[in-house]
């Protein structure tokens, strides 16, 4: 596949082998002549760690020596998944660990299980920055993530008497074996204390004194390319105490308080925050925020250090892409290192900061905004609330030059948020710190730009842009669907796909092709015969593998809308037990899947949970629909579960009220498994919709454009509610589903002022469901349109955003690696 220096360990089956069972023996400490599947996966994935520490080696060494600009993607979320499968494709030794394995007693795809998700991320977010990774590496894009390594992932859910629980993930119990300790990488982060003034020469000097200080220790996860050598890294940090000891508090027989100080410090990388799309003001997660960008500016000044002493060529060499507002502070950071411990002067340092920096914006609900009460920022980090007060001044003279006297202006772009309690926008530190700002849907950008900062756009209309996120077809296609990717294989002649997706567009030639609809019939069984055994085994459900697969898995939130999909579902069943046996013989059978967490102190998000599983539990145990509709909820989804769904759905859901996903990304992984979208004309639907085509989806509902005028109608109380939904409320509030007062607070808010809509479009998304009811009783049609969406999907790949992010944000180049041999 590509040339490895000789030195390097072999590739070959024996070699492998026997390295696995070194590994089982020498690190596991376990006699290599009888060990259980958990210990063949460790030796496993310490033989494909051993390559890419060779790999990461080669890769870093070669960076070092060519030295191009690098891009550095600061997020405070990765949601990794499992690594094992992905490094073996990516190294392209499949082949080789099966038979090593085979030898051994084990099947390869059986050791895939016993790894544990790293999900160190809520979603959406967090999982794009891992494709994005996967795709830097692939591209060999001289790139590093950083972010932070969180004990606790995100919380493992519980479904119990339909209510969700929450139990911490401690996902670190077992060892990870994909991470490197660098106890050699340690910085020193400082929190509170207090600022002193003292005259230079060249004018004023700032001291950042006392507080509290923490340490950061480097643990690295390699990330391979697809079939190159090149190996690129995720920094992950963890914070432990300081070395420096109290000594005073030790002296006066404070031992216990001065070890529970100490305590403290290890807490700040000990939990992921699990919200999603909303902000919360806790201290702790400000101190989250601030130990990643500190420990991640050092690491990067000191690499830029190794080769330059002219602080001028910093944005030549170095690119820092911030994965939404949650890193902004290190906007802050980077200038007061380049004034207070450089001692650059005040514009010059300011013109190397925004050069430097790019804000990624993945959201524009108003909940989501982070806003850090003045107080809060002046207590923690002192010297930075000076700076941004410094920073703010500059900017708003800005302001005043191109909108002279208008106070308004001054108001509604100032970085703080002026009131009882003094605010800081992250947003507008981040827009006024960055040289570009970007969207992550073309529709979602137009947002940002009109809706959201429209002044700022009028100020500098070149800083935004638009960059339509992506997936990466390794793990979505090539991984999660094998079947898939065989079919592929063959039709296209090649494999090239997986690096050039543009190449599935040639699929579209054989489209009425028998064999190749027939080929795709059988995947599209076998990958729903798969997922049914999942249910069977977490749910205790049987499903009909014949019926139509109609799946809706993201985080749950009232803007995504799984009340209207419940809604349609408690519609359809009430219309089934009204129907004669004669009209039940045309009913489509549907298994409804949904699964994603909601953030523990949402309360409506958990209500919804709880009505969809009391729904189910009805319907499920229901005889006389039970050939026709089944419910399924899929407890604690993750990335490892998605896989497995997602290749197995006829229909996906992406049902947001319109203007309110900024893209979505798992509507990009279904189109590319041949699923067709039920969906709203929002976030990246609507490229969907280009690429596809809008003759292969189901859109319906209202317009963006549509949405303050549905809005207004709903306060003026013109609404008049779809004689069907009306049947569907008064079954929940005559207890067909179980005791309506549990309910009563989600009819409520319907009825209160529907924010999402969910009532005006109910009655055009059960013209869609009735749509894609029609189109699944003509099965070769409905298979030609799973292969065009197949077909369609190059623009999705996150490939295309990664060329896109280097080349017209970060200025980056492809930096091949070249073996010595
Ligand atoms: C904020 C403050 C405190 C704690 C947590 C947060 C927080 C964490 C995650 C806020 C938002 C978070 O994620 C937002 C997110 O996932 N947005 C999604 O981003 C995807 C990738 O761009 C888009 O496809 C989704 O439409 C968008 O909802």
């Amino acid at each position: 596949l590509f040339a490895l220096k000789t030195d390097f360990l072999k590739n070959d089956e024996d070699s492998i082998q026997k390295g696995i069972l070194d590994h089982v023996e020498y690190t596991l400490a376990r006699t290599k002549y009888n060990f259980d599947s958990f210990s063949a996966y460790q030796g496993s994935a310490y033989t494909v760690r051993d390559r890419l520490i060779e790999r990461w080696n080669e890769t870093q060494q070669y960076y070092t020596e060519k030295d191009p600009k690098r891009v550095y993607y600061l997020s405070m979320e990765f949601l990794m998944g499992r690594s094992l499968q992905n490094a073996i494709y990516n190294m392209g030794l499949k082949d080789e660990y099966h038979s090593a394995l085979l030898e051994l007693g084990f099947e390869l795809e059986d050791l895939y299980e016993e790894e544990k998700d790293a999900a160190l991320g809520n979603g959406g977010l967090g999982r794009l920055a891992s494709c994005f990774m996967d795709s830097l590496a692939t591209l060999k894009y001289p790139a590093w993530g950083y972010g932070l390594r969180y004990n606790y992932g995100m919380f493992e859910q519980g479904i119990y008497d339909g209510y969700q629980t929450e139990v911490p993930d401690y996902w670190l119990v077992a060892g990870n074996p994909w991470e490197i300790e660098r106890l050699d990488v340690q910085y020193t982060v400082r929190f509170y204390g207090h600022v002193t003034e003292r005259k230079s020469s060249e004018g004023n000097k700032f001291d950042w004194e006392g507080g509290e200080l923490v340490q950061a220790i480097a643990y690295d996860a390699p990330i391979p390319g697809y079939a190159t050598t090149n190996t690129n890294n995720i920094r992950l940090w963890s914070s432990k105490p300081h070395k420096e000891f109290d000594l005073d508090a030790f002296n006066g027989g404070n031992y216990l308080s001065a070890v529970e100080a100490k305590q403290r410090s290890e807490n700040i990388t000990s939990v992921l925050y699990p919200n999603d799309n909303t902000y919360s003001g806790k201290e702790l997660r400000l101190k989250q925020q601030y130990f990643f960008v500190a420990a991640t500016l050092c690491d990067i000044i000191r690499r830029f250090k190794k080769n330059h002493s002219n602080w001028a060529d910093f944005p030549n060499k170095v690119a820092i892409q911030l994965n939404d507002t949650h890193p902004t502070i290190g906007i802050v950071e980077l200038f007061r290192k380049l004034i207070d411990e450089e001692h650059i002067q005040w514009d010059e340092a300011w013109q190397i900061v925004t050069k430097t920096y790019a804000y990624t914006n993945h959201t524009i609900l108003p909940e989501a905004l982070e806003m850090w009460p003045v107080s809060l920022i002046e207590n923690l980090l002192p010297r930075h609330m000076q700076l941004i007060y410094g920073i703010n001044h500059r900017f708003l003279l800005q302001v005043t030059q191109k909108w002279p006297g208008d106070i308004g202006k001054m108001r509604s772009l100032s970085i703080i948020q002026e009131g009882d309690e003094k605010k800081v926008r992250m947003a507008h530190l981040a827009i006024v710190g960055s040289h570009c700002v970007n969207g992550v849907a073309a529709m979602h950008s137009e947002l940002v730009r009109n809706a959201v900062f429209p002044d700022f756009a009028a100020l500098w209309p070149n800083k935004f842009q638009n960059k339509t996120n992506g997936v990466t077809p390794r793990r979505w296609i090539q991984q999660a669907n094998p079947g898939l990717s065989s079919i592929l294989n063959k039709w296209l002649k090649t494999d090239k796909w997986v690096t050039q997706l543009e190449c599935v567009k040639d699929l579209k030639q054989h489209i009425n092709n028998p064999e190749l609809i027939e080929e795709w019939k059988s995947v599209k069984q076998f990958n729903k015969e798969r997922l049914a055994d999942f249910i069977h085994k977490t749910c205790g459900i049987q499903v009909n593998t014949n019926a139509l697969f109609d799946v809706h898995i993201k985080r749950i939130h009232e803007y995504k809308r799984q009340l209207l999909n419940i809604l349609g579902v408690i519609y359809r069943y009430l219309s089934i037990k009204k129907m004669s046996p004669k009209d039940r013989a045309n009913v489509v059978s549907r298994v409804v899947v949904f699964a994603g967490k909601a953030a523990p102190g949402y309360v409506m998000a958990k209500r919804h949970i709880k009505l969809i599983n009391s729904v189910a539990e009805v319907i499920n145990n229901d005889k006389e629909v039970d050939q026709y509709l089944k419910v399924v909820f899929i407890p604690n989804y993750n990335v490892s579960i998605a896989q497995v769904i997602v290749p197995a759905s006829d229909i996906n859901q992406q049902i947001s009220t319109a203007g309110t996903e900024a893209s979505g990304t798992s509507n990009m992984k279904f189109t590319m498994n041949g699923s067709l979208i039920i969906g709203t004309l929002d976030g990246a639907n609507v490229e969907i919709a280009e690429e596809v085509g809008q003759e292969n989806m189901f859109i319906f509902g209202l317009r963006t454009h549509e949405i303050a005028g549905a809005r207004e109608k709903m306060r003026q109380k013109e609404v008049v509610i779809d004689s069907r939904l009306q049947e569907v409320f008064l079954n929940i509030e005559l207890g067909t589903f179980g005791p309506p007062e549990i309910f009563k607070p989600i009819l409520d808010s319907l009825m209160y002022n529907d924010f999402y809509l969910t009532m005006q479009d109910f009655p055009l998304y059960l013209d869609a469901q009735a749509e894609v009811d029609a189109l699944w009783k003509t099965q070769d049609a409905w298979i030609r349109k799973s292969i065009i969406n197949t077909s369609s999907t190059y623009f999705f790949s996150s490939d295309r955003a990664m060329k896109e992010y280097a080349e017209e944000i970060w200025n980056i180049e492809p930096c091949e690696v070249e073996t010595s041999d």
